[in-house]
C-alpha cells in the first residue's frame, strides 16, 4: 500500500506538527514540499479551500490541518475512546491553535518588530499563565498536555512553544513547566532526528518574508524554495 502523502511548502508552519506525529509514531510519509509556482496553480484549483495542507492516505483526501491531525489521533486510538478525554483534547487544541494563530497574525502587524515587549507583556504573557495552567491542572506532573503518552496536541504544543522559543525566548523562559516540555518534546529521539535532518529552517511568512529560525546554523548558499517568488538566500534571522 502506497505511504500516505502531506502536501505543504518548504515551511513549519501548518504541517509540522502532522510531520512530527509520523516521526514520533514511525509511521511512513511522502513530506512533499511545493517549491514551483506553476505546480502550486494547479494544486491550489483542486485544493478545497485553494490552501495547504493536504494529506492523501489511501481513498483519504484531506485538507484542514487540524481536521487532518484530529485524523490521525482518532487513528492512533487517542481520540474516540473516551468521550471526557476526546474533550479535553479538544479544549487543549482549541487552546493551543488561537494561541498559535495570534502568533503568527503578530508577525503580519507592521513594524511588528518593534513591537515584541508590548506584544510579550499584553498577549504572551496572559496566554502562557493560562496555558501553563491548564498543562498542570489537577495537579499533574505535566509530562504531556491529555492522558500518558505523546498524542497531536503534545506536537501542536511543542511547534507552538518552540516557535516561542525562538522569537521570545526570555518569555517562554518565565513559564518553567512550558519551557521544560519544549525541551522534553525535542530531545524525544525521532523528533531529534527529525530536527537535525529534515526540518524547514523557516517556521512561516510574515510581513518581511520568510521567518528564519535564528537559532539555525545555516550554510551558505541555503537557500528558500517557494512557489511565491523567486528563491530568497537565507543568511540568518530577519
Ligand atoms: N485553516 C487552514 C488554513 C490553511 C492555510 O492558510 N494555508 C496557507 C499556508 S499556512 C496557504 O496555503 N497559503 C498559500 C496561499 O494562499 O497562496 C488549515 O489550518 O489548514
Amino acid at each position: 500500500m502506497a505511504i500516505p502523502r502531506l502536501t505543504y511548502f518548504e515551511l513549519r508552519g501548518r504541517a509540522e506538527a502532522i510531520r512530527l506525529m509520523h516521526y514520533e509514531m514511525e509511521v511512513g510519509f511522502d513530506d512533499y514540499r511545493i517549491v514551483d509556482a506553476d505546480e502550486w496553480e494547479t494544486v491550489k484549483s483542486v485544493s478545497p479551500f485553494g490552501r495547504l495542507p493536504l494529506y492523501e492516505s489511501g481513498a483519504l483526501a484531506l485538507c484542514e490541518s487540524h481536521a487532518i491531525l484530529r485524523h490521525l489521533a482518532r487513528s492512533s486510538g487517542w481520540l474516540g475512546a473516551d468521550e471526557q478525554r476526546d474533550a479535553l483534547f479538544d479544549i487543549t487544541q482549541e487552546a493551543l491553535s488561537e494561541a498559535q494563530e495570534d502568533l503568527w497574525r503578530f508577525a503580519w502587524v507592521k513594524d511588528y518588530h518593534q513591537k515584541t515587549e508590548r506584544y510579550a507583556d499584553e498577549t504572551l504573557r496572559p496566554r502562557l499563565r493560562h496555558l501553563q495552567k491548564w498543562l498542570r491542572r489537577d495537579a499533574r506532573d505535566g509530562q504531556y498536555w491529555v492522558g500518558e503518552a505523546p498524542s497531536h496536541v503534545d506536537f501542536l504544543a511543542f511547534c507552538y512553544l518552540d516557535e516561542l522559543d525562538a522569537f521570545f525566548p526570555e518569555t517562554l523562559a518565565e513559564f518553567p513547566n512550558l519551557a521544560d516540555f519544549r525541551s522534553r518534546i525535542e530531545s524525544l529521539p525521532r523528533v531529534a532526528h527529525y530536527v537535525a535532518t529534515a526540518r524547514p529552517i523557516v517556521f512561516g511568512m510574515g510581513i518581511k518574508g520568510p521567518k528564519i529560525d535564528p537559532r539555525v546554523a545555516i550554510a551558505p548558499g541555503t537557500e528558500f524554495r517557494n512557489p511565491w517568488t523567486q528563491p530568497i538566500a537565507l543568511t540568518g534571522s530577519l
